[in-house]
């Protein structure tokens, strides 16, 4: 299938100029449910279904800063796509979208290519959002920083942030782009998958001559094959075997045996510095 086709699969008429307007990213009509309570959803916090509350939705035209964390649709690549994200507030700060949740095992992430493109899990729940939409929402003339909150099972928390961050098309085998470094606890585990391609057990384009995925049982920009594994097996704490499959951050627990309690992967526009 060509890629004009696949994208066309996606939600996007075919024959049609990508568009990547300023609807990226933008909320659109707070007609979503909102959750919670306004709190910003910290690493490990659980958004269960029980936070989707009745309450009416704002008024149009309020401030971000008065929503409340929880769904809402975006509209990544133009009005034909709508797609429900999961939003982070904070007081003062511009919304965050989650694009991927660890938090409890609910949500097998062992899955083929397929899957990935599309996304999988409850927007509320474990969660990914998918390729071609981190690709619509990414790549567009507005740049997005990136963000992975992550805590382990004795309740400490860390961050690494990244000013830069984007995904390619799929064409470009959703190719990674981050950099632009700032420690907020974690280390550095996502340089080494700058510039790599997106790896499944049923399409490995990875830089290993086995297969990344499969041998370590998740999905992302494996290299030859990872220091982070976010989308790996969802295990309880330290767990020596299989080897590095479980939900990992090196730089952080200098070991590929800790699997943390939750992570979330989250974007928003690069913020003045
Ligand atoms: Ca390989």
């Amino acid at each position: 299938m060509s890629c004009r086709g696949r994208l066309a699969a996606a939600g996007r008429p075919a024959g049609r100029e990508v568009q990547k307007s300023s609807l990226t990213h933008r909320l659109v009509q707070f007609q979503q449910k909102p959750v919670g309570d306004g709190r910003f959803l910290e690493a490990g916090e659980s958004k269960t279904p029980e936070d989707v509350s009745s309450r009416p939705p704002p008024p149009l035209g309020s401030s971000v800063d008065q929503l409340p964390s929880g769904t809402y649709s975006i509209y990544p690549a133009g009005e034909k796509l709508r797609v429900e994200v999961y939003c982070q507030m904070s007081p003062d700060q511009p919304a965050w979208t989650v694009i991927q949740t660890r938090m409890d095992g609910t949500v097998n992430f062992y899955r083929p290519w397929a899957q990935y493109k599309v996304g999988f899990g409850p927007v509320w729940g474990e969660h990914w959002l998918g390729l071609d939409n981190i690709h619509y929402l990414t790549s567009g003339p507005t740049k997005f920083e990136l963000q992975v909150d992550m805590e382990d099972f004795e309740g400490k928390k860390a961050s690494a942030h990244y000013r830069i961050f984007s995904v390619d098309s799929e064409c470009k085998g959703y190719t990674l782009t981050v950099s632009g470094f700032t420690d907020k606890g974690a280390g550095d585990s996502m340089n080494g998958h700058n510039g790599m391609k997106f790896s499944t057990f049923d399409k490995d384009q990875d830089k290993w001559p086995k297969n990344c995925a499969s041998t370590f049982m998740g999905g992302f920009w494996y290299n030859q094959c990872h220091r982070a594994n976010p989308n790996g097996v969802y295990r309880w704490g330290q767990e020596k075997d299989p080897f590095a499959t479980g939900v990992s951050w090196f730089s952080w627990k200098k070991t590929y045996d800790y699997s943390v309690k939750s992570i979330v992967m989250k974007v928003r526009p690069v913020q003045p510095k």
